[in-house]
């Protein structure tokens, strides 16, 4: 058996967030003049953005003066309630069983930000949930992309439909779920490439992609997962804009928060877009793919309740 999967404070507690609000917030006491600035600081510092961050500091700011928060236990309990109440509307799990079968996924992104680990690991979670899955390795642009596909299907008795490097990722696509159709299998998870040419390559590549699916099944595919890097900072954002012009991104799923990253970018992506945020990654593990549970996270992020 594999090990027992690490707690979230365990992954989440070497980020920039956590070990900056560690630092603040380190015993009961009365709210000091600078606190409001360092906490702004260290938010921006994460990567939580200007609006994100804003909204936190002015209503932290109000309920100082109103005499509502008094000390820095208040402080940090409302702060809390300010994090978990950005990410609530976001955590809404993807729900394959309610969809049609076989139900698409469809994982994109740009290279390197865990697309294919993420997809391995789906595959993993949906076969021990008993679906039967699919995977089709549509990154072709690089061999290597579709071998590692292979071992994440091998690892797990997952099969994956290839054709070899350089073929059309559309028609791979295609072929993939026209056997998940035929063998009736639950899911099918298509990685993608996420870098060619051009960006504008990318894009066309994806929307032929939806497009040939739609021979098939005119509603695939049922999910667009756009993978984000959790250490990427603010251009997350602007992913998130570039992908949207060229798909209907349905879901969000934020990788490599685990070691250093600097967590914000979940904020800002809440506050920016409001697209659900299925997963987030924390770890290269099999198991490391949490669903997106926003208490979990603010806790292993805040530095637990003051002693007195
Ligand atoms: N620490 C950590 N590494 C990750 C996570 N997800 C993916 N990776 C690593 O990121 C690298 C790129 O992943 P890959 O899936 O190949 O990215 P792709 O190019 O988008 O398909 C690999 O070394 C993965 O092991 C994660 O949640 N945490
Ligand atoms: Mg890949």
């Amino acid at each position: 058996m594999a090990d027992r999967p690490a707690s979230w404070r365990d992954r989440l507690g070497g980020s920039a967030l956590a070990r900056g609000l560690g630092g603040l917030f380190r015993r009961p006491a009365p709210i000091d003049p600078g606190l409001l600035d360092e906490i702004e600081t260290t938010l921006l510092t994460a990567d939580m953005g200007v609006a994100a961050t804003e909204l936190v500091i002015e209503d932290l700011r109000m309920a100082i003066d109103r005499r509502a928060v008094t000390d820095t236990q208040g402080l940090l309990e409302r702060l809390r309630g300010l994090l978990v109440g950005m990410l609530r509307p976001v955590a809404v799990p993807l729900n394959v069983d309610a969809g049609p079968r076989p139900f698409v996924i469809l994982a994109v992104g740009v290279n390197g930000v865990g697309k294919t680990t993420t997809i391995g690991k789906l595959a993993r979670r949906f076969a021990d949930e008993r679906k039967q899955v699919l995977l089709a390795a549509g990154d072709t642009f690089r061999a290597a992309a579709v071998e590692q596909l292979q071992q994440w299907g091998e690892r797990n008795q997952v099969p994956v439909v290839a054709q070899g490097q350089g073929a059309d990722s559309a028609s791979v696509i295609f072929s993939a779920l026209q056997a998940a159709r035929a063998r009736e299998h639950d899911v099918l998870i298509a990685d993608t490439a996420g870098r060619l040419h051009t960006q504008g390559g990318l894009m066309d590549e994806l929307a032929k992609v939806v497009r040939v699916m739609r021979k098939l099944d005119p509603e695939a595919p049922h999910e667009v997962l756009l993978v984000i890097d959790g250490t990427t900072g603010q251009n997350a954002v602007n992913q998130v804009r570039q992908f949207r012009r060229a798909v209907d991104v349905s879901g969000l799923v934020v990788t490599k928060l685990d070691g250093t990253a600097k967590g914000g970018v979940v904020f800002a992506l809440a506050r920016e877009f409001g697209l659900p945020i299925r997963y987030v990654g924390l770890g290269e593990k099999v198991h490391d793919l949490r669903v997106f549970d926003p208490d979990a996270f603010v806790d292993a992020l805040l530095p637990p309740a003051l002693g007195h």
